[in-house]
């Protein structure tokens, strides 16, 4: 569980649940379907990633990685969306968004972490393939400051070194980075063929894992139409109030 002890120590005094998010950001969306499935009442910190607020020194003191979500919930720090999600689940009762076995636990696990390890072959994918993200190439001077403060997760940093180094990313690194994604909607698509919900017979933490990575994907084009089995299971998901509350109302106009 990726709890921090935050730098920024003005989040320490928050009551309540607070999510420092971006409206068009996969893992943003992860958490904000897990609150509102849950029936959680929250408070937005809203952070433009364009702009650069995730640098900044008093958001890197409460998210050493500098990304999006961040929970805090009465006064303690959670990153990583797995980690929040996992740990809403947990924390909170009545609703549960696990299966009840713990073999299928597990398979709803594997998925998380799925999503979780392939995160860099999505960013490249997108920062490769969507005309806003290519532009968000940083100043010498913020990836000075990056380099300096970023130092919790070498291949994010590696990442943005990459990306603003040979101003976006090669043919090569785009051709590796869409075959691992294709692996896993490989995966996925084998799986929905037969079964409704990616771990056991309900809706868990394994779709809100994966259901954003098909929104976000989307707009990069990404050919989806290799993968039929995913269109039930997404309508399916699309037609659940928590998709209107928590990713719909908060997409960018230029997204919806
Ligand atoms: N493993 C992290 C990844 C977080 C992440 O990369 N967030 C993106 C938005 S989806 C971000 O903040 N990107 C800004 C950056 O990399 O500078 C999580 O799941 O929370």
């Amino acid at each position: 569980m990726a709890i921090i002890i935050p730098k920024n120590k003005s989040v320490e005094n928050f009551i309540g649940l607070h999510l420092y998010h971006t409206g068009f950001s996969n893992c943003s969306m992860r958490v904000r379907i897990a609150l509102e499935e849950k029936g959680l009442p929250w408070t937005s910190h809203l952070i433009d990633l364009s702009k650069g607020e995730n640098l900044t020194l008093d958001y890197i003191g409460i998210n050493p990685n500098a990304v999006v979500p961040t929970l805090v919930d009465n006064g303690v720090v959670i990153i990583d969306s797995a980690d929040i999600i996992d740990y809403l689940d947990k924390t909170y009762s009545p609703t549960s968004l696990r299966p009840q076995s713990e073999t299928e636990q597990q398979q709803m696990y594997n998925w998380i972490y799925l999503a979780r390890d392939n995160h860099l072959s999505i960013k490249t994918y997108m920062y490769g393939n969507t005309a806003s993200l290519k532009k968000m190439k940083r100043t010498a001077l913020q990836m000075a400051n990056y380099r300096e403060n970023q130092t919790f997760d070498a291949a994010l940093l590696d990442f943005h070194e990459r990306f603003n180094a040979n101003d976006g990313f090669t043919q090569k690194e785009l051709a590796a980075a869409t075959a691992v994604i294709n692996c896993c909607f490989d995966k996925i698509n084998q799986r929905l063929k037969d079964h409704t919900w990616l771990a056991g017979d309900s809706f868990s933490l394994a779709d809100i894992a994966w259901l954003p990575q098909l929104i976000i994907l989307n707009v990069a084009h990404y050919p989806f139409d290799h993968y039929p089995h995913l269109e039930q299971w997404k309508n399916n998901i699309m037609q659940r109030p928590s998709f209107q509350k928590a990713i719909l109302d908060w997409l960018p106009p230029t997204q919806k």
